[in-house]
């Protein structure tokens, strides 16, 4: 099946992504009514694993927002799995070389592109039926995670590795990384910025989508508009405690 949210890319529109820390096909299925392009369940520091995930992807409508994944580590059977599962792109923590992502695009992708074995077992019941192998290696988006310097010297490398459609920015890491502390999702330092704008310039030189991590709408909105086309809008985690604790801001208020 055509992934949207590479197409919504392709043709300029920049688009919010939600991210998944609970394990249930009911928060899944709410998120999902909430007008993300894509979600995306995170196995790498959400309270997900991979029955979960897959539950998580069955709370989410076929035509609704783009599933997607967060590896908990570069490792190609987990990878496999979730794509077997149904996640129509993968974001993989902790890229720091050439090597790693050729490892991670590797994992995604059928030969003679990559080495992902074949067995789509619940990701072929969406799209047309029996043509999943054909479309997967184009539909699957590989994402690779840019979150040390060691990653930023090497992003042209990570960025020619053929298979890698783009990469997101995990800016806690990358800010301990660089030794901005303490960890922060927003920050408002102009050196950190400044090599958002370099990582925009070096994705788009190279026609390779670009996205980062947020909590908040209004630093969504500026993410965009600094160039990024893709930001994630805080967790379902995240939002509930947000919207919680303003609720019960209000109802303490005397
Ligand atoms: C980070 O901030 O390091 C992240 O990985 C965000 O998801
Ligand atoms: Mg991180």
């Amino acid at each position: 099946m055509p992934n949207k949210l590479k197409e919504a890319w392709k043709a300029g529109r920049k688009t919010v992504n939600g991210w998944l820390s609970i394990p249930s096909a009911f928060s899944a299925e709410m998120m999902a009514q909430l007008g993300f392009e894509s979600l995306t369940v995170d196995l790498q520091h959400g309270v997900q694993d991979y029955m979960s995930a897959v539950a998580c992807f069955q709370g989410m409508p076929a035509l609704g927002p783009t599933p997607m994944a967060r590896l908990p580590w570069n490792e190609p059977g987990i990878a496999g799995k979730l794509l077997d599962a149904g996640a129509q792109g993968l974001i993989c923590p902790m890229v720091n070389t050439a090597a790693q992502a050729e490892s991670f695009v590797s994992a995604c992708r059928y030969p003679p592109l990559g080495s992902r074995s074949n067995g789509p077992v619940r990701a072929g019941l969406y799209g047309e039926p029996g043509r999943y192998f054909e479309t997967a290696n184009d539909d699957v988006l590989c994402l690779p995670m840019i979150e040390t310097r060691e990653a930023l010297d090497n992003l042209d490398a990570i960025l020619a590795v053929p298979g890698v459609d783009g990469i997101y920015i995990g800016p806690t890491d990358l800010g301990i990384s660089i030794g901005l502390l303490p960890p922060i999702m927003e920050r408002e330092d102009a050196a950190l910025f400044a090599i958002y704008a370099d990582v925009i310039k070096a994705c788009r030189s190279r026609g390779k989508f670009v996205g980062l991590h947020c909590t908040t709408g209004a630093y969504v909105r500026r993410m965009h508009e600094m160039g990024f086309d893709y930001a994630t809008l805080g967790s379902d985690v995240t939002n509930m405690a947000l919207g919680v604790r303003a609720q019960m801001a209000a109802a303490r208020a005397v």
